[in-house]
């Protein structure tokens, strides 16, 4: 059975549960001081809208006098989603025991962690089932979560199902956050929690040491936001401002060689180039004639002088053309420096510093291949380095993530929402990845200062 389909079948329960979420708040539920979230991670693997579903019945009846203390994070009807823990903690409970040895088995199952500064949080109705089953034989709980186990944001630690006084309902994780002993509304928690799409140990610290200077990321919406991470990291802290229009090709660069990097982007529409100088809303600060309406952007510092300028990737002609000067205000481009050729108009080339020796040379994505490229100079020949890299639908990009003075390469898949970053140009697992959403373009900020 497809999800759709499945999703269709559990319209009417769907409906039940939203009904009874659409109950008004009872004035008696608990309500102990909240000082708003911590940086938690979302305690079901998915993403909202597609993997899981739920509302606001903090506080609504639930029979003989009870009042619902968490939030019901529905599945869409599967049993055995991951569920992981929602910050750095300690194991207190399995199934109401804190006793490694007496797990209460036949209270399968449900967990509760301790975590910093008073917080707890509570994860009923884990799987009891084995698979197609309703047969109440299985074990939800990951192996080796017992009392006193520490955990780690966004670690495996069960799964979802349907048990306790769950059992016949629609599989889903009742979820409770507590402070300093008192229930609390777990739904804004989970509202701001970072969704993650599988099971691990959530990338929360940023690569960059200190004292470095590393590049970042900017995502891009069609609506003209431009939303600046500080820094590579859980919770993201970001500058958002607007520039530009629909349609427009976002891109970013260090116009003025005063060390920032700031806003360009490629109206196809009218083949200008507008760049800005500064992270904030305004308008273009240089505007200039570009190309032909498929020609695609490249920003580097191609020359090595400090500052970024704009030339082309030709697809038609499989052509590279290297511009070491921007244009002048509401003129044309000035003649290509040179030009070499790629071998093919299917790949798709991005720009780095991939030896560190401060001037920008071309790499590209081979899609059909799965690989990337490199090379050093700013010729056609034989790449310096090809490695496998990346699958079909991913999108390349390359900064200096650690600070080490080199670019390496990283990717942002937009299926799930993730970035993936290499600190070495070579096929390896990624060093460091995180939830980067869902926005039209997620491209490299470089460096701010
Ligand atoms: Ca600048
Ligand atoms: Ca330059
Ligand atoms: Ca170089
Ligand atoms: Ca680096």
């Amino acid at each position: 059975m497809n999800t759709l389909s499945l999703q269709r079948v559990l319209t009417p329960m769907l409906a039940l549960l939203l009904a009874i979420a659409a109950l008004p708040l009872l004035a008696n539920a608990a309500d102990a001081a909240d000082p708003g979230p911590p940086d938690w991670i979302f305690p079901v693997v998915g993403t909202d809208g597609v993997d899981f579903a739920y509302s606001d019945t903090f506080g609504a009846p639930r029979g003989a006098g009870r009042t619902h203390h968490g939030v019901d994070i529905g599945t869409y009807g599967i049993k055995g989603v991951p569920v992981v823990a929602a910050a750095d903690g300690v194991i207190k409970d399995v199934n109401w025991s804190s006793e490694a040895d007496d797990l209460n088995e036949e209270r399968c199952c449900t967990l509760a962690i301790q975590h910093a500064d008073g917080w707890e949080t509570w994860y009923i109705h884990l799987n009891n089932d084995d698979p197609g089953t309703d047969n109440g034989l299985a074990w939800g709980i990951a192996e080796g979560i017992l009392p006193g186990v520490e955990v780690k944001a966004g670690q495996l630690i069960g799964w979802d199902g349907d048990s306790g006084n769950a059992e016949g309902t629609i599989p889903h994780l009742h979820w409770e956050v507590h402070l300093n002993g008192a229930v609390v509304n777990p739904t804004p928690h989970a509202d701001a929690a970072l969704r993650i799409l599988e099971a691990g140990v959530a990338s929360i610290e940023p690569p960059c040491g200190e004292d470095l200077v590393c590049d970042t990321v900017v995502s891009v919406e069609d609506s003209g936001v431009w939303s600046l991470w500080d820094q590579l990291q859980w919770p993201v802290t970001k500058d958002s401002f607007y520039f530009g229009n629909p349609g427009d090709l976002p891109f970013m660069g260090d116009w003025d060689g005063d060390g920032i990097e700031t806003p360009g982007l490629y109206r196809q529409s009218d083949g200008f180039v507008y760049v800005r100088d500064s992270n904030t809303e305004g308008i273009a600060d240089l505007e200039f004639f570009f190309g032909n309406p498929d020609d695609v952007p490249l920003v580097g510092d191609f020359d090595g002088d400090g500052r970024d300028s704009v030339s082309i990737w030709r697809i038609s002609e499989a052509r590279i053309y290297i511009i070491d000067e921007l244009g002048a205000d509401g003129e044309g481009l000035g003649a290509a420096e040179y030009f070499f050729d790629l071998d093919s108009s299917s790949l798709v080339p991005f720009v780095g510093d991939f030896d560190g020796d401060g001037i920008d040379t071309i790499g590209y994505h081979d899609p059909s291949s799965s690989t990337v490229s490199l090379r050093n100079s700013n010729s056609a020949g034989e790449p310096d380095i090809t490695f496998s890299y990346g699958d079909p639908g991913d999108r390349i990009i390359v900064g200096d993530w650690d600070g080490d003075g080199d670019d390496t390469v990283g990717l942002y898949r937009p299926s799930n929402g993730r970035l993936y970053l290499n600190f070495e140009n070579a096929s390896a697992p990624a060093d460091w990845n995180g939830s980067a959403g869902f926005p039209k373009y997620l491209l490299t900020a470089g460096r701010q200062g």
